[in-house]
């Protein structure tokens, strides 16, 4: 949109004074912050409404994405970028006197999200909307975010997000949009007196969910989407005095908090709770928006499209059902038919432990009329298929089983497409965790390769590199990512590669800035910057680094007169609270910092600085200044990986494992720009297979790495007396769960080489541009794209390749 400068700056002072009644000297950065939160908004009203009025009169399709998690990190910036108004507003503040990076800090960073999956959905909303696409999000709007992270003696403590306590300026409250979800009572099919059953219910809880919508304003190109968030909220009509206190307290909690947890499903009944809130209120919303505009329902597959993100959504299939049969008078064979077309659902994981199931008793008192229409499907679907796969087959796949309600199959049968998010990850589906269901519907099974939002990443964050890319290639990549691929022509010119370091520099300056700021530790800049920014896991394998880390701090102590580059290892990790070996490792890596950053013997040779409370707004300070990109998951373990992709957008070389994403990153970039190692998926089945891994061995063998296990116990690393022996355990004791010693050295040989090849910075920088211009094909917009095309059926914005 147009707006002058002078415009701008009467509109934001008057905004001032209209918010604060008073001077723009007596604000605070939150104040003015959201004053501009409020002109944004205003700015942009029209663009949202004309967008809404737009697929109404085209009758455009829809598409509702479905996540429990949303981590849409500030809105600031990148409305402002996508507004067309970033630079006019940067510079109208800086006329005022006022620092536009000050202010955009202001803002909280809402952490409704645990990692990748979360991070991943709000991606795809930025790319909906820059693609033209009618895209909705549908998810939970929750009191408190996922915790902050704070460390004490170098453990995590865990204090609450209260990221609402100032309101949130880009939110509109619907509440003539809400909705009753009901939960437990007594359900039962009353005859009418057209012979058909109409369901009944007593007692029953009712919950009013209240639509929070968010404007998702696409790429300059005039499209605002919605993200919907769903609270919980008293029924206005009942007298409030008839609640208890445990009952009012019953529906607060439903949205009070997100679950910290990506490993495993805890919390049982409030989580299950939570997700049929938030699937309820969205499938009712979505079919009423959808009646008031059709006759019945029978093009509603050609007018909807709902995406299931992971399992927690599922319920969207029976929810669906229940509608149909119980308000629309739909047959069985009609509605089954109209919701499967419906529905596609994504996997993210082949953790066995994160496949959610419930415990059919508390469903069924929780979910009575979800637990007939599940039973339903459950009786179809075994008599439809018994006859073909056998019962062995079919006992191992039913949604019921157990005495489970078993929701990954529930998403399989009930949708037209199931999809994973990088190739190897959909073949492990496919021949491992989903076989069976892969034998009865092996058509519905794709892939889709994750994607990230080249504007927030690499445009946002990484100002330096944006300015130097478009001095080569123009500013045309910022539509057509692809285009970065035209960059591989300047990898041996000698002063672009220069030009590269300097951004780097200029960017590692702003992260040591940060790091002495927040943990009083000071960095060299010219240091190899060693990262790894992720969820704390076993299976991605902090401790591999940590290994790496002691064996650099003891080669130093052995001989101090060999110089290699000094190097600065950059973690950002929260661990769910329940996770007490995730817990540990943290405990580990402070505990190894101390020893590191303070031993005179290491000086500025060796820094470990783990920032706590990682999220969106610090990975995009840590990820543009980052050289190395840590991933080293166990092969087969890490569905995608997207830091990966992130790192690597912004000049990062991967150090990684044959594993998810990483192997076409590595195809992509070219093996000799990358530093892979490593058992491959293969070779770690074959272990399970056989059966006959023994990590003694391979501590038995190498006694470096004996040596430096027995750092864990002998004292070496002072305050971990019981974390030490704990992991040490792990490791010999209960053999070892990820093959942290057999990756220990091929992991190290390529530590080894990093290090040699860091000193040619020509090299260097040579490597790193091989990463940029290849990571145009891991932008969400062509990954949106491919789901548009393939899966929801959908009209988007061409994309050139
Ligand atoms: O999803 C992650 C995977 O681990 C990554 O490999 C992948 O890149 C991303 C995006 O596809 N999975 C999660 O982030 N999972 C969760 O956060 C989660 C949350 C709640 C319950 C279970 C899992």
């Amino acid at each position: 949109m147009k707006l002058t400068l002078a415009q701008f700056k009467r509109d934001f002072l008057a905004e001032i004074k209209t918010l604060y009644a008073t001077d723009l000297s007596d604000t605070s950065s939150l104040g003015q912050f959201i004053a501009l939160g409020h002109l944004v908004r205003r700015y942009n009203g029209s663009h949202w409404q004309d967008t809404a009025e737009r697929y109404r009169k085209h009758d455009q399709k829809q598409v509702y994405y479905f996540s429990i998690e949303f981590l849409p990190g500030r809105l600031l910036s990148s409305n402002l970028l996508n507004l067309g108004l970033l630079d006019t507003v940067r510079q109208g503040l800086s006329e005022l006197g006022l620092d536009f990076k000050t202010i955009s800090a202001a803002e909280p960073d809402p952490g409704l999200g645990n990692g990748g999956l979360g991070r991943l959905a709000a991606c795809y909303m930025d790319s909906m909307a820059s693609l033209g696409i009618a895209g909705n999000g549908n998810g939970i709007r929750y009191r408190y975010g996922l915790f902050k992270q704070v460390f004490m003696d170098g453990y995590q403590v865990e204090l609450p997000d209260d990221w609402l306590r100032n309101g949130n300026v880009w939110e509109v409250r619907r509440e003539n949009k809400a909705c009753l979800v009901r939960f437990g009572g007594n359900v039962w099919m009353a005859p009418q007196p057209d012979g058909s059953l109409k369901a009944m219910y007593e007692h029953t809880d009712d919950v009013l969910a209240v639509p929070y919508d968010i404007g998702m304003i696409g790429y300059q190109n005039d499209v605002t989407n919605t993200l919907r968030l769903w609270s919980a909220e008293l029924p206005p009509s009942a007298d409030n005095s008839y609640y208890s206190q445990a009952q009012r307290d019953r529906i607060d909690d439903i949205t009070k908090v997100l679950y910290p947890d990506d490993s495993n499903s805890e919390g049982q009944a409030l989580r299950l709770r939570q997700e049929y809130f938030f699937s309820s209120a969205g499938v009712q919303s979505i079919l009423r928006h959808f009646g008031l505009r059709h006759q019945g329902m029978k093009e509603l597959a050609k007018k909807v499209a709902i995406h299931i993100n992971d399992t927690h959504p599922t319920l969207v299939i029976p929810e669906m059902m229940r509608i149909l049969l119980d308000d629309h008078h739909c047959s069985w064979e009609v509605a089954w038919e109209l919701t499967t077309k419906v529905m596609s659902y994504t996997n993210h994981t082949i953790m066995q432990e994160a496949l959610e199931t419930w415990p059919i008793d508390m469903f069924k008192g929780l979910l009575p009329r979800i637990y007939q229409i599940v039973v339903e499907i459950d009786r179809r679907y075994r008599a439809a298929k018994t006859p073909v796969f056998g019962e062995d087959l079919v006992n191992r796949t039913a949604p019921l089983g157990n005495g489970q309600v078993r929701m990954a199959f529930l998403a399989v049968i009930g949708s037209h497409s199931v999809n994973g998010v990088a190739p190897l990850h959909t073949e492990l589906l496919k021949a491992d965790v989903l076989r069976d269901l892969y034998q009865v519907y092996p058509e519905r099974f794709n892939n889709k390769t994750n994607g990230i939002t080249m504007r927030r990443w690499v445009q946002l964050a990484n100002e330096p590199l944006s300015t130097l890319i478009d001095s080569k290639i123009g500013p045309t990549w910022r539509q057509q990512p692809n285009q970065l691929k035209t960059l591989a022509a300047y990898q041996n010119d000698a002063k672009f590669l220069k030009q590269l370091t300097a951004v780097k520099t200029e960017n590692k300056v702003a992260l040591a800035a940060y790091i002495k700021s927040e943990l009083g530790i000071d960095v060299r800049t010219d240091a190899i910057f060693d990262v790894q920014i992720k969820r704390l896991h076993a299976y991605k394998r902090q401790l591999l680094h940590v290994f790496e880390i002691i064996r650099e701090y003891l080669a130093i102590k052995d001989h101090p007169e060999t110089v290699e580059p000094a190097r600065v290892h950059v973690f950002g990790a929260k661990a769910a609270p329940s996770y007490h070996y995730a817990k540990s490792i943290i405990k580990l890596i402070n505990a190894l910092a101390d020893l590191v950053n303070h031993d005179p013997k290491v000086g500025d040779r060796l820094k470990v600085a783990f920032i706590p409370n990682y999220g969106v707004s610090l990975g995009e300070l840590i990820i543009p200044a980052a050289d190395v990109s840590e991933q080293i998951s166990t092969a087969s373990k890490e569905a995608s990986g997207t830091s990966n992709m992130k790192l690597m957008a912004n000049g990062a070389v991967s150090l990684a494992t044959l594993d998810g994403a990483n192997i076409d990153i590595i195809e992509a970039a070219g093996e000799g720009n990358e530093y892979s190692f490593g058992l491959t998926a293969k070779a770690v089945y074959g272990y399970y297979e056989r059966g006959d891994y023994h990590a003694a061995d391979f501590y038995n063998a190498d006694p470096e790495l004996k040596r430096i296990l027995e750092t864990l116990v002998d004292g070496t690393i002072p305050g971990i007396s019981t974390e030490g022996r704990e992991i040490y355990d792990s490791l010999l004791r209960y053999n070892d769960e990820y093959f942290v010693l057999a990756d220990y050295e091929s992991y190290v040989q390529q530590q080894q080489q990093i290090s040699e090849d860091f000193q040619d910075q020509q090299l260097w920088q040579h490597k790193a541009l091989a990463n940029i211009a290849a990571a145009g094909i891991f932008s969400a917009d062509l990954a949106v794209a491919r789901y548009s095309e393939d899966i929801w059926q959908v009209p988007h914005a061409k994309l050139l390749n």
